[in-house]
């Protein structure tokens, strides 16, 4: 789905305003004789960010290896929580469905970017009510993953595992679930107050005195736009790292695996990690550099940009030291599990 939208986007930059061969036939409405509306376009855009970074990464990162691998490398027979997991998995799918299904709508999906900025994500097409439903769903599905990733690492451990001794991609995990767990309710929370800016009449985001297509809008107003932006940075940020952590710790513990030897500094990136997390969120306001924040907030969001890339380069380092002195072997990470029975060679 996301290969598709992408492919078509790209069409587009390279041949802006000429015919989309084959699939243009498919879009019907939305690309009258080939060649893509601009509105379209801009649903594209803002569904591609969507679901590349909420039904993608997060799922099969955290929601999938996670959960599969998670549980071996600690020794436990499944999750804390098997039945919240498989409530979170619906809560996923009935999310995804969602988002899918509002390019079906009439005016079709939500257009205001994968950021959903206001006040345009509040006057724009029934797309973006969809679009917020579907975030709600998909918030929940990753509350609950989170609280059960957390329990199941506190509690599950087999006896003698203790903490520093934990694989690496278990505290990539760790550190992960709470980011989830900590970031998501404000995106939650700014959800349901666009959706309520957009069904019920508040003006949560919408400023007074905006003229729409020429018409001055009638709303209550004094809302705020920047407290859409300051919320959605707030989890989106994090967001960032809940896509890199479970990236390092696979990157980790195939150095370890295919260097045969333990990583070096493990300590020392177990507390970077936890130094990364508690710092993303403190670093959201730098997207929003062009907002008129003042300097001195700016200062202060550029200063802790600057600090939070030490832990980072510190995991980094680490993982390139590890290196020195290993076996170093370039075949793919084998086990004798299900399903990477099939690898060959020695390894187990
Ligand atoms: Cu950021």
């Amino acid at each position: 789905m996301g290969f598709v939208l992408v492919l078509i986007i790209r069409w587009q930059h390279a041949y802006a305003g000429q015919p989309l061969p084959i699939i243009g036939g498919w879009l019907g409405g939305n690309a009258p004789g080939g060649i893509l509306l601009p509105e379209f376009y801009n649903q594209l855009g803002a569904m591609h960010g969507t679901i590349m970074v909420f039904l993608g990464v997060v799922p099969l990162a955290v929601g999938a290896f996670g959960n599969y691998v998670l549980p071996l490398q600690i020794g436990a027979p499944d999750m804390a929580f098997p039945r919240l997991n498989l409530l979170s998995y619906w809560f996923y799918l009935a999310g995804g469905l969602v988002m899918l299904a509002s390019f079906f709508t009439p005016g079709g999906a939500a257009g205001s970017g994968w950021t959903s900025y206001a006040p345009l994500s509040v006057v724009a097409i029934d797309g973006q009510t969809w679009w917020l439903a579907g975030m709600l769903l998909i918030i929940m599905s990753s509350l609950l993953g989170a609280l059960n990733f957390i329990t199941t690492i506190v509690q599950l451990r087999a006896p003698g595992l203790t903490w520093f001794r934990l694989p690496f991609f278990v505290w990539a995990q760790f550190v992960t679930a709470f980011l989830l767990l900590l970031a998501f309710p404000a995106l939650q929370a700014a959800a349901l107050l666009q959706g309520m800016d957009r069904l019920a009449g508040t003006s949560f985001f919408m400023p007074s005195g905006l003229v729409v297509s020429g018409q001055p809008l009638e709303r209550a107003g004094e809302g705020s736009a920047l407290l859409w932006q300051h919320l959605f940075w707030f989890l989106a940020h994090p967001e960032v790292y809940v896509l890199v952590l479970p990236a390092l710790g696979i990157i980790a513990e195939i150095i370890a695996n295919n260097t045969r030897k333990p990583l070096w500094g493990y300590r020392l990136m177990v507390y970077s990690l936890f130094v990364l997390g508690f710092l993303s969120f403190m670093v959201w306001a730098h997207h929003m550099f062009l907002t008129g924040m003042g300097t001195t907030i700016s200062a202060f969001f550029q200063a802790t940009t600057m600090i939070i890339s030490i832990p980072s380069v510190v995991v980094l380092s680490a993982l390139i030291l590890s290196l020195y002195g290993g076996s170093i072997r370039f075949n793919t990470p084998c086990s004798s599990r299900w399903p990477f029975s099939q690898c060959s060679g020695s390894a187990g």
